[in-house]
């Protein structure tokens, strides 16, 4: 964990930038911050943490979200508006427990706020919700969507109006239960166990024309080296972990995700959509707190990023979202953010 502020770290050849770096709202607790702009105005669809009196785990369980709820501004550094809660738990039919990171995304008229949640045979799945307003309240559809699991969906919608949906995250977000192609309730609670082979994949599904399902198989976020070989399980500074995001800048598709145990934002860079990726570089250094889980946005031109660290409470589980400039060399690639 860095516990240096941004002032002393100002002097690594980067040029002066401004960090905002105050948590977006103190009132609650929030995590895992999906930020879009829809018609103009900033959304933010976070993890609302609470203390729900669950001991700590290498599992997650503490992280035993109940509602969501909506945040939104006009601009960066602007006055934030929370619009309450926009999905409760209760009201998903077949939920069971662990509201996690979501995801939002529009089309014609509906706005699709994506979450993972445990189903009543505590299995990660991915459900999706509607709404004609960005702040809900959401209606959540009746079951999961099929093909769906693990955890952490961030849907990207390509220039031709194509929508994806990546996913996925291993130990607690279970992806590795999956290996096999079926769920293995006995599987690893955190990864193969295989360090010389190439590290789990996140996952990426088409979506279809109406949002609501999976268009086809999810296949493998391939995340390669330099050298064109899979990066492997055992290199957990690069490793995928959990939190991917997929934005699209200069004609190249940008794929981004936590390394968990390391604590990094990482990115890889790719021609397709679908990948592969190639290794890049480490977008942010470690944020105070164990987790941390970001997205990236245009805002007027400029790009930003979304992230949450535990400034307010000091507690793994209870988190703030904040916001900081992401910036670029001229060749495409991320500046380091020592936040
Ligand atoms: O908020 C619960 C989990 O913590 C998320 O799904 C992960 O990405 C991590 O931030």
């Amino acid at each position: 964990i860095l516990l240096a502020g941004p002032g002393l770290l100002s002097g690594f050849g980067q040029a002066p930038r401004k960090y905002l770096e105050k948590p977006l709202v103190s009132h609650i607790y929030t995590a895992d911050p999906s930020a879009h702009v829809f018609n103009g105005r900033i959304y933010i669809y976070p993890s609302h943490d609470i203390d729900a009196g669950v001991k700590e785990d290498d599992k997650g369980s503490h992280f035993a979200m109940r509602d969501y709820h909506v945040l939104s501004m006009d601009k960066i550094g602007g006055k934030v508006t929370d619009h309450g809660v926009a999905l409760d738990l209760k009201d998903i039919p077949w939920a069971g427990r662990q509201l996690w990171a979501p995801d939002a995304a529009y089309k014609n008229g509906t706005y699709y706020l994506y979450f993972p949640v445990k189903d009543k045979q505590d299995v990660f799945r991915m459900g999706v919700a509607t709404s004609k307003s960005p702040t809900g309240p959401f209606k959540a559809e009746p079951q999961p969507i099929a093909g769906s699991y693990s955890i952490d969906p961030a849907v990207f919608t390509d220039t031709d109006g194509t929508s994806y949906m990546y996913f996925g995250g291993i130990w607690g977000g279970q992806l590795q239960k999956w290996a096999s192609g079926q769920y293995d309730a006995n599987g690893s609670d955190t990864d193969l166990g295989k360090p010389d082979q190439p590290a789990l994949s996140a996952k990426v599904a088409r979506l279809s024309a109406d949002m609501l399902r999976f268009d086809e198989t999810a296949r493998d976020v391939q995340i390669l080296d330099e050298a064109g070989k899979p990066i492997l399980a055992g290199d957990h500074n690069r490793r995928f972990f959990e939190g991917g995001w997929l934005h699209k800048f200069g004609g190249k598709y940008y794929f981004s995700y936590s390394t968990g145990d390391t604590h990094l934002l990482a990115y890889a860079v790719g021609d397709s959509p679908y990948g592969p990726f190639t290794y890049k570089g480490v977008i942010m250094n470690p944020v105070t707190g164990w987790t941390t889980h970001h997205s990236i946005v245009e805002v007027k031109g400029k790009w930003y990023i979304f992230y949450h660290d535990v400034e307010l409470s000091g507690k793994t589980h209870l988190r703030n979202v904040k916001v900081t400039e992401l910036k670029r060399k001229p060749d495409g690639t991320i500046e380091t953010i020592n936040p």
